[in-house]
């Protein structure tokens, strides 16, 4: 299932199901690096600003320190094609974008200029060298609650009793198939379900409660 994420179809649904509760380690306090951001664009009307938990849907350039560009989601020319789900804060991308792309407005366009401690480290990755600072451009076009996010859990908690059941998740699991245009199975949301109150019914007593729902804050 976890792949077809990249799709970007079910964001909900599959980010609650493939990503851990809580992100990576991290532990101990990191040296002093900090994420350079630079508002390019601020849109005249915002609503809302992300926060830790939502998912953000953006566009993105990245370049190296010497100014080549090393990737960008517009390459196709096909508009959103390749723009990008992810959750803020919980470590699915670099660090240097869960601390950069905070309190940011839908329409919003920033430069960050990341350390390789908040990026790709002295390892680097792929066609990204070793300690490599680098600088994004990007371009924030939507900002959805996110699946662990409170406002998440009162959608899904129709009797307002503080705990779902799995009545409640099915429904949800239908809704967002449905909001995906994908027919309703019975048999799947079933078996989802039964996955999720496996990892999330943490004390099995056939709930989920916020508590056990909502993510634990990371350490940013
Ligand atoms: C810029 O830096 C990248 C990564 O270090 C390197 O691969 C590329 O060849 C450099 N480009 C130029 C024009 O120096
Ligand atoms: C419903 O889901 C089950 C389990 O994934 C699958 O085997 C079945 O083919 C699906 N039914 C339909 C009508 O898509
Ligand atoms: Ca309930
Ligand atoms: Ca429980």
């Amino acid at each position: 299932v976890c792949e077809a994420e990249a799709a970007g179809m079910l964001v909900l649904v599959l980010s609650w199901l493939c990503l851990p509760a809580v992100a990576s380690v991290s532990g101990g306090k990191l040296p002093e690096a900090e994420v350079k951001t630079e508002v390019l664009h601020r849109p005249f009307i915002c609503h809302r600003k992300s926060k830790y938990g939502d998912m953000l849907l953006v566009h993105h350039d990245g370049f190296f320190e010497n100014g080549t560009i090393f990737y960008t989601s517009r390459s196709q020319g096909a508009g959103d094609k390749d723009a990008m789900w992810f959750t803020l804060g919980i470590r699915q991308v670099i660090k240097g974008w869960d601390v950069g792309l905070q309190n940011m407005c839908a329409g919003e366009k920033r430069r960050l200029v990341i350390p390789p401690s908040l990026a790709y480290g002295k390892e680097g990755k792929g066609k990204i060298p070793p300690e490599s600072t680098l600088t994004f451009i990007v371009e924030l076009l939507e900002i959805r609650n996110g699946p662990r996010s409170h406002e998440s859990f009162q959608e899904m908690d129709l009797n307002d009793d503080w705990r779902l059941s799995k009545d409640e998740v099915k429904e949800y699991l239908r809704k967002e198939y449905e909001r995906y245009g994908y027919p309703p199975n019975d048999t799947l949301h079933e078996s989802v379900a039964e996955d999720i109150f496996d990892k999330e019914d943490k004390n099995k007593d056939g709930f989920i409660s916020s508590r056990e729902f909502t993510y634990k804050h990371d350490e940013l």
